[in-house]
């Protein structure tokens, strides 16, 4: 029996500053409207699809900031979404910002089609500044907003497979899937918002698409599993950001790229069993990682430098 997963990257264009919650989660069922003509069983919005990037700003008082997070999920704005995703039997994945016993996480909840929370992840690599840096363009105080999850990466048994998720910068980090594809994940879901101006190396700014694609497209392939890219872009307060959001393959390849910097639903058939023919020959890795001779990559948190004192 094929476990043919049928899954939706619903990308959004800008929230602005001054656009509400329920205006956004009107856009949040449009799309999922979108992915229900293409027979989508699995909607995946982005990172922070509740909101405006608003760590682009700094604020000296932090609770000034308390509404930009949910405090539960779902909530009286998003339960519409809740209880159209139901009706129509299609799951979703949403990225937002979760105010909880006095935490503040960046995360992504998974739900299925019958409309019952599979899990909540909470990001991991925070980039960015914890103060406010004046000289800058524009703001990326993810540091100072929000925290690092003491979790990891989980995988879960939903869509007939195993899903796991992880969010923007987590990404650019091998550790990321590989911490998944040992745990035999299947497909992973990513949300991001990324500015293209990277202020602290701006000669990285025209390469961002690439390194988007690059990022995922080798991490789908070094560990067999499928990896939905999905962006919240365009140009929000000012700030114009990555879309090109993606649908990708164990083997790398690209199965749909947005083209629109917009509100946008592409979509792809995910045959899960597709993954064994990496995970069951290249990437056996029962039987081919060595994990006696890679010490380093969780004993040291930087760089050592052999003989360097
Ligand atoms: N954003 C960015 C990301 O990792 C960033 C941070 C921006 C990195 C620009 C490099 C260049 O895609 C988030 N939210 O993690």
């Amino acid at each position: 029996m094929t476990r043919i997963v049928r899954v939706g990257a619903a990308q959004m264009g800008p929230i602005q500053r001054e656009h509400t919650r329920e205006q956004v989660v009107e856009r949040l069922i449009s799309l999922l409207h979108r992915g229900a003509d293409e027979r989508c069983d699995l909607v995946v919005y982005p990172e922070l699809a509740l909101t405006t990037f608003f760590p682009r700003w700094f604020v000296d008082d932090i609770t000034t900031a308390d509404h930009w997070y949910e405090t539960s999920m779902p909530n009286v704005a998003t339960q519409p979404l809740f209880d159209e995703a139901k009706r129509l039997g299609i799951g979703f994945c949403l990225g937002y910002a979760l105010m909880e016993g006095g935490h503040r996480w960046n995360v992504q909840t998974l739900v299925e089609r019958d409309g019952t929370i599979v899990g909540t992840f909470k990001k991991v690599h925070i980039p960015g500044h914890e103060e406010h840096e004046p000289d800058r363009p524009f703001q990326h105080a993810e540091r100072y907003y929000l925290e690092p999850s003491p979790d990891g990466f989980g995988v879960w048994e939903a869509f007939g497979g195993r899903v796991g998720m992880m969010i923007c910068n987590d990404r650019r980090w091998p550790e990321s899937y590989r911490e998944m594809g040992l745990q035999g994940v299947e497909l992973i879901l990513c949300g991001y918002n990324t500015p293209l101006h990277y202020a602290p190396d701006p000669s990285q700014d025209p390469l961002q698409g690439f390194h988007n694609s690059l990022v995922m497209q080798s991490g789908a392939y070094q560990n067999g599993t499928f990896v939905v890219g999905v962006a919240k872009g365009g140009v929000e307060e000012g700030v114009p950001s990555l879309c090109e959001s993606r649908i990708i393959a164990p083997s790398g390849e690209v199965l749909a790229a947005a083209e629109t910097d917009g509100d946008e639903l592409i979509a792809a058939d995910c045959d899960l069993d597709w993954c064994r023919q990496y995970t069951g020959t290249l990437f056996d890795f029962d039987r081919y990682r060595r994990p006696e001779v890679y010490t380093r990559i969780t004993s040291q948190r930087g760089v050592h430098i052999p003989g360097a004192t």
